[in-house]
């Protein structure tokens, strides 16, 4: 309890903040997590799910477990967590939220500017023109789902192996960088370029704050590790 109020004591003091969420943060809002319990890659492969090699062997397959977790995060609403980064977007003159999730939660509590360093599962990509679009239907009525020039499309999100969004790392490098608190809430904290964020953020000088039930490969080296549901923590916090 005394390192909860410690943290919330910085937090208050600090003009620049800056976030990084995981699955764990939209796990209260019903949304399954990749790893641990309950954890999506415990009954899947990621191999055959989310790479570009999956996607090119059997692109029905792959869509037809988009479209699953499309229909599951369809009936999700955001949480007390998502929701107390929006008061703290609105507190504080330097504020952003980086966020590993596809889930669009983060947009419906209504944060400003999000950088999505995994893409949005609530677009879609053509793989012959490039096309980009927005598609909020719960369910697909057709898998797979085609481009109006008549190439595949594939889901707007990063898989394993591809590059994440141009520049987008750079700007989370240079939020991280110029901020004085760090906020790392519902991560584990292995899929990298993002996790690389942790240890960067601490070599910034930064105070690292880390919310989550369990404790993570970096739990030992940030400055306080809050261990707990991030929707009771996170508006204890602010
Ligand atoms: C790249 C797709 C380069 C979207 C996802 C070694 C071998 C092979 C590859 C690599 C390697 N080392 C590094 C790599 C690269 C690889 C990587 O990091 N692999 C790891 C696993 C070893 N990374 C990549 O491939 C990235 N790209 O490196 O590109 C490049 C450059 C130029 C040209 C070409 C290539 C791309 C990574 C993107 C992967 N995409 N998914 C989707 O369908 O969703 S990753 C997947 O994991 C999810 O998207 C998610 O965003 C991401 C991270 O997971 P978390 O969000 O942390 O979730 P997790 O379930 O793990 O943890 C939840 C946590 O919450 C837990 O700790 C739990 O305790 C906690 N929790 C639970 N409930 C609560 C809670 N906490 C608080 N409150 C609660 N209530
Ligand atoms: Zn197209």
């Amino acid at each position: 309890m005394a390192d909860i109020e410690q943290a919330r004591r910085r937090l208050a003091e600090a003009q620049s903040v800056a976030v990084l969420t995981g699955a764990g943060i939209s796990a209260e809002s019903g949304i399954p997590t990749f790893r641990g319990a309950g954890g999506l890659w415990n009954n899947y492969r990621f191999e055959d799910l989310a790479t570009p090699e999956a996607f090119a062997r059997d692109p029905s397959l792959v869509w037809e477990w988009y479209n699953w977790r499309r229909e599951a995060i369809a009936k999700a609403a955001p949480n007390a967590a998502h929701k107390a980064l929006v008061k703290l977007e609105i507190a504080k003159p330097h504020f952003t939220l980086i966020t590993q999730n596809v889930d669009g939660l983060h947009d419906l509590a209504g944060s400003g500017r999000i950088l999505k360093l995994h893409g949005d599962i609530w677009r879609m990509r053509c793989t012959t023109c490039g096309a980009n679009w927005p598609d909020r239907r719960p369910s697909l009525p057709k898998l797979p789902p085609h481009c109006a020039c008549g190439g595949l499309a594939r889901p707007g999100v990063v898989w394993f192996g591809e590059p994440l969004p141009e520049g987008m790392m750079k700007e989370a490098e240079h939020a991280v960088e110029s901020c004085e608190v760090f906020l790392v809430v519902g991560t584990s904290a292995v899929v990298y370029p993002a996790a690389g964020l942790v240890p960067f953020a601490k070599q910034s000088g930064a105070v690292v704050m880390e919310i989550n039930t369990e404790p993570t490969a970096f739990s030992e080296t940030v400055d306080f590790a809050l261990q707990g549901p991030a929707g009771e923590l996170l508006p204890q916090l602010l």
